[in-house]
């Protein structure tokens, strides 16, 4: 593997609904550390609970490479968590919501925001909810992905499939030097 002694921190990031603390119970063998809340609007198609501090939890590669894989909020309100759990992190997975017709702005805003906390750390884009949309063309998110001047590699996804997330986190690892 491409990093240096010691378990690799990565962070999911992303805004509410994208799907981050789904993708890292799907990955995860044990219970991860969560800090879900109530949504206190209500229940938004299913999701009744948001994250409102952080996930946390380790996650084994085929290959013994063990990962802490850490979750942010989603949420603007929860802003201040984010230089706290980027800190140290090497690699960040960005998931979006590819039913957002904001997608282009919230994909630019959460990798410079990102970027601005972890500037070493290596990116991936992942989309998730394409199976909701008739079509879905990866091509538009081309310029907001670029938008830190490095090619940052897009995916789509779905965060409740184990293997699809695993292929993220795979590519977002094999792209650390
Ligand atoms: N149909 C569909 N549902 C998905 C997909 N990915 C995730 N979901 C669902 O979308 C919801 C995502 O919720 P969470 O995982 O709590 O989202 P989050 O990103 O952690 O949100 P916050 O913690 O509130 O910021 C869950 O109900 C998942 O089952 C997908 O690709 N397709
Ligand atoms: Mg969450």
């Amino acid at each position: 593997m491409a990093f240096a002694e010691g378990a690799a921190k990565l962070v999911l990031a992303g805004p509410v609904a994208a799907g981050k603390t789904t993708a890292l119970r799907a990955i995860t063998d044990g219970e991860p550390v969560s800090t879900e809340m109530p949504l206190s609007d209500g229940p938004m198609e299913g999701k009744t609970t948001t994250t409102v501090a952080l996930d946390y939890a380790k996650v084994n590669l085929e290959d013994g490479a063990e990962l802490l894989v850490y979750g942010l909020p989603g949420q603007e309100h929860f802003a201040f968590m984010r230089p706290i759990v980027l800190n140290g992190a090497i690699g960040v997975v960005i998931l979006l919501d590819g039913r957002d017709p904001m997608l282009e702005s919230q994909c630019e805003h959460w990798l410079q925001e990102c970027a601005a906390h972890a500037p070493n750390a290596a990116m991936v884009v992942g989309v998730t909810h394409t199976d909701l949309i008739g079509t879905f063309s990866i091509n538009r998110l081309r310029r907001a992905a670029s938008c830190l001047g490095r090619l940052i590699p897009v995916f789509t996804l779905d965060a409740r499939e184990a293997p699809q997330t695993l292929q993220l986190v795979r590519a977002l690892i094999l792209s650390i030097d």
